[in-house]
């Protein structure tokens, strides 16, 4: 069997913040090699998967080490096999024994090493419902960012998102959102001359700006790179609210308010309503699926995301089913931990109608697998960035795919 894996060798590495890491390769049918590093998020979810045991990469390359050997023989192309070795090595909900970054790394890079013996592409590998259309996601791009991505005097809110759901093909659709990423740095310019070009963790602009100023610049900044709202693009924010939480309520601190939970659910839905979002992601805390759900009902044609709600986990979304607590699921691998369970996810979201938003990690690496992971899952939106390196990557793998003749066009977003 050429799948079968015949070496595996783990090695650190650094994310795009510059943070330690961990890149393993995989070997299968000796010949064909995959290789893939783990990302990693700033605000992480309470319940997903930990990155590294002790926050140690030696000690992940340790328990990697000392079982490496149970890997070979394995059929690399099974996600579940692979996840089968993990588990008998750590079987704890969150990973903390080997980290979630060793179970990303080895199935991304068992898959991909499986990709190049069959000559298949990934995404046909991991596609979740045979005989379904391959499409392409919409890329659901940061353009403005605050929060734990950016310094103090940011806006709160974590990422001012744009979708460019009038665009007919994905080349169209990246360089929308580039258009849009660039004229918006001329509108910063003119409201703060000072204004450095400074940029978050994702690459989007990271103004002195207040949450306000922020959604109506990036509002500004679609209309001036010529597009109409609601027509050629939309606006979505990533509320990231249980950074914002704090027990009691949701502390807007950069900007000095405190919201209520009751004052937060209409802050979120006065903007959903004069802004036409047609994207929010975590507007409430991780725990709150009852409030969550609240405004699925009331907002019902908006994505209304769960992120750290869920955190790419079967059980909570099972919880969030039974709540009716949103409508869309973003999906990170590493969240999980391992594809297979990242896959189960994907599958379980679809049962249940709920649109998928596969997604990057604010330290990514240069890899482009979630790429391919979006297209198999059906994923709606792709959300990756809109440039620097690590973002692009992924862009300019969906536009290599567009001229696949299995890719029956871009996906239905709205
Ligand atoms: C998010 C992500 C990605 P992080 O909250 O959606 O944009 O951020 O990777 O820091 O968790
Ligand atoms: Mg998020």
């Amino acid at each position: 069997m050429t799948t079968e894996v015949t070496a595996v060798k783990a090695r650190p590495c650094y994310n795009s913040r510059g943070q330690e890491s961990i890149e393993v390769d995989v070997i299968a049918g000796k010949r064909y090699m995959g290789r893939a590093a783990a990302p990693s998020g700033a605000s992480k979810g309470r319940y997903e998967a930990i990155g590294f045991p002790n926050n140690s990469v030696d000690d992940a390359l340790k328990v990697f080490n000392q079982n490496r050997e149970r890997f070979i023989g394995v059929d690399a192309s099974d996600p579940k096999a692979i996840y089968d070795v993990l588990r008998g090595i750590d079987d704890t909900p969150n990973y903390s024994i080997i980290g979630g970054s060793v179970a990303y790394a080895v199935s991304m890079a068992s898959i991909d090493a499986a990709s190049k013996a069959l000559d298949e592409p990934v995404f046909r590998l991991v596609s979740t419902e045979r005989g379904r259309d391959y499409r392409l996601p919409y890329p659901l791009g940061n353009v403005l960012g605050g929060g734990a991505h950016a310094g103090p005097s940011t806006p709160d809110i974590q990422e001012y998102l744009v979708v460019p759901i009038g665009a007919r093909s994905m080349l169209e659709a990246v360089g929308m959102n580039i258009r849009v990423h660039r004229m918006l740095r001329d509108v910063l310019e003119r409201k703060d001359r000072y204004f450095t070009y400074g940029r978050g963790d994702e690459g989007a602009w990271a103004p002195r700006a207040s949450n306000m100023e922020a959604l109506e610049a990036v509002e500004q900044a679609c209309i001036e790179a010529g597009y109409s709202i609601g027509k050629d693009v939309a606006l979505g924010l990533d509320f990231a609210s249980s950074s914002l939480w704090d027990g009691k309520g949701y502390a807007y601190s950069r900007h000095g308010r405190l919201l209520s939970r009751e004052e937060q659910m209409e802050f979120v839905g006065g903007l959903i309503r004069d802004y036409r979002l047609v994207y929010v992601e975590d507007p409430l805390h991780e725990e709150d699926f009852a409030g969550m759900a609240e405004l699925t009902k009331r907002f019902s044609s908006v994505y209304i995301t769960g992120d750290d709600l869920l955190v790419t986990n079967v059980s909570r979304l099972g919880t969030a089913v039974e709540y009716g607590a949103c409508n869309a699921a973003i999906l990170k691998v590493n969240q999980a931990g391992s594809l297979y369970e990242a896959l189960l996810f994907a599958r379980e979201a679809g049962r249940h109608g709920i649109r998928l938003v596969t997604s990057h990690r604010s330290g990514e690496s240069t890899d482009a697998h979630i790429a391919h992971v979006a297209v198999g899952t059906g994923s709606r939106m792709i959300k990756a960035g809109v440039v620097g390196g690590e973002r692009i990557a992924k862009m300019n793998e969906l536009i290599r795919l567009e001229e696949m003749d299995v890719i029956k066009g871009m996906a239905a977003v709205l």
